[in-house]
């Protein structure tokens, strides 16, 4: 006989094997939800950007640690705006031109390029020069796919 432990711990691996297996858009309550957890991403994402851009430019003082804590950031952030892509969004406003709901393999190949390049930032923060070099290489991979498939 099970006792009420075991069956209240069958009934939640159960709940966790279908949380894995549910589809991206089943992550999303509505497809407005997913707009705006991508764009959330983006934002802070932008922001950390800005903030290791302002190092390497001299316009703030060098920080390592700050720098890495801000690589860390946009490392984790380059990974979650892909899977709110999803083509119940397609309608709403966005800065995603339709095209890029055309193309979600080859968004998924820049996405992977990304989140190469963030990989590697933290590894870049130590030395300024380093930083720099490795912010080129990632600001290059948010443009590659921005002149694809954002509006402006
Ligand atoms: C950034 C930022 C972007 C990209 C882009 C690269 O820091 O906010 O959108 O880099 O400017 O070209």
């Amino acid at each position: 006989m099970a006792s009420k432990t075991v069956i209240a711990l069958r009934i939640s691996a159960v709940a966790a094997g279908l949380a894995i297996a549910a589809p991206a858009a089943a992550q999303f309550q509505k497809p407005e939800d997913a707009v705006k957890y991508r764009q959330s991403a983006f934002t802070v994402m932008s922001n950390h950007m800005g903030r290791l851009a302002a190092m390497a430019k001299g316009e703030r003082p060098f920080d390592a640690a700050a720098a890495q804590a801000s690589a860390r950031v946009i490392e984790t952030m380059a990974r979650l705006p892909w899977e709110a892509f999803v083509p119940a969004t397609e309608g709403l406003k966005s800065g995603a031109k339709p095209a890029l709901y055309q193309n979600l393999a080859d968004v998924r190949t820049l996405a992977d390029r990304l989140n190469g390049e963030t990989g590697k930032l933290r590894g870049s923060v130590g030395d300024l020069d380093a930083l720099r070099k490795q912010l080129g290489a990632t600001g290059a991979a948010c443009k590659a796919c921005h002149d694809k498939y954002r509006v402006m």
